[in-house]
């Protein structure tokens, strides 16, 4: 693969309304957009770590320390034949996923695009559509949540997913059942909130039929996972703490989980996700992909790796209105009919991106040539 430039942009987009979790809370999301300049076409990438070290120990402001001192010069300084080659020279790198995966992303859609392929077909997914469902953060009040909830349902997601942490876990899942009966698909995901002392009150999940719950326990736990798992009705989901395939391999031997939750970024990219995505068809284990807040980007990169087969259970990628007033690609993400988006059939993401509108939202920009001075 000829490639010849990069390019790193830096932008903060404000999000619709305030995204709050057991975690912390999120009013806008600060990204960096990676361009990988081939020949004759452009790939494209963005950063989905958080503006602060709460979800994992990256940031965006560590994800463009690693591109600018270490990845990025060592890409086109040693060259690469295929994608699965940028996964292969930074496995030295310790952690940092996030940071590994917005320029292995952003080659992969260079990759689709010089192979006339759409990133999914590249991927290996073969899914024209994906079935999606949105997560709901914590809110002010149950009235609030409600609120929300019937507004989603009624744009057709096939999948509420809300937020819990102590203090507020029974009762917005009591009031969500009550309100809109128990056919419609529910989860619950804790980031982490809580551990083994709470296993009773997370056993009383178990009466509202929950489709899982997500990372009930520490980021960097699965033996207490499985602990909990073996007492529990409802699946458990792992998102936090699964990195790698390694990772998902011990997770499925213990009993830790019986759903996954693939996340591009967290993984290290989506070399590593379609592994994950494969090692889990092979042991019944169902996917779904996860969401960051991801601009539009991120956004075509998840609809893309959603495609594979075994992404049974409907994602978090919802439409851009979700999110963002004015999200930074054409045309925005929208469902094509309730609760699914359409897999595009351009090459590459398979969407144009708005400079015009990236351009009002950049703060800092860095461009890196390779060298062309022969030795
Ligand atoms: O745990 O899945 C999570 C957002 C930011 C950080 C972590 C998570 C989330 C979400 C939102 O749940 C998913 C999305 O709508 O993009
Ligand atoms: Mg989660």
């Amino acid at each position: 693969m000829d490639i010849n430039q990069v390019q790193l942009q830096r932008i903060k987009i404000p999000l619709k309304s305030p995204f709050a979790t057991s975690f912390g809370r999120v009013t806008e999301k600060d990204i960096i957009i990676v361009r990988v300049y081939g020949e004759d076409h452009v790939g494209f990438a963005e950063s989905v770590a958080m503006p602060y070290p709460i979800y994992n120990e990256e940031t965006t402001g560590t994800v463009w320390h690693l591109l600018e001192s270490f990845l990025v010069p060592q890409l086109l300084d040693k060259g690469i034949q295929k994608p699965q080659d940028v996964s292969d020279m930074f496995s030295y790198v310790r952690r940092n996923n996030m940071a590994k995966a917005a320029l292995e992303m952003a080659v992969w859609d260079l990759y689709s695009k010089q192979n006339g392929k759409t990133l999914a077909g590249a991927l290996g997914g073969q899914r024209t559509e994906i079935e999606v469902g949105v997560s709901i953060g914590i809110e002010d009040s149950i009235d609030n949540l409600l609120e929300k909830v019937e507004g989603f349902i009624d744009e057709g997601y096939r999948k509420i997913k809300v937020k819990i942490k102590p203090g507020w876990d029974i009762k917005p899942l009591e009031a969500i059942r009550r309100k809109f009966g128990n056919h419609i698909p529910l989860m619950a995901d804790a980031n982490s909130a809580y551990t083994l002392n709470d296993k009773e009150l997370l056993k009383e999940l178990d009466q509202f039929g929950l489709i899982m719950v997500e990372q009930p326990l520490a980021h960097d736990d699965i033996i207490d996972h499985a602990k909990l798992q073996a007492e529990l009705a409802t699946p458990i989901c792992l998102d936090e703490s699964i990195h790698s395939v390694e990772d998902a391999r011990k997770a499925i031997e213990i009993n830790a989980c019986k759903i996954i939750n693939i996340k591009i970024g967290r993984v290290g990219g989506l070399t590593e996700a379609i592994k994950i995505h494969d090692l889990c068809a092979e042991k019944n284990i169902p996917v779904w992909c996860g969401g960051m807040l991801e601009a539009g980007i991120g956004r075509a990169h998840n609809i893309a790796i959603a495609s594979l087969n075994n992404f049974t259970i409907p994602g978090d990628t919802s439409a851009s209105s979700r999110y963002f007033h004015k999200d930074i690609i054409l045309p925005e993400v929208t469902l094509s009919k309730p609760g699914f988006i359409a897999v595009p059939e351009q090459p590459g993401i398979g969407f144009d991106i708005d400079n015009e509108v990236i351009n009002q939202l950049i703060f800092d920009e860095k461009v890196f040539k390779k060298e062309t001075i022969t030795r």
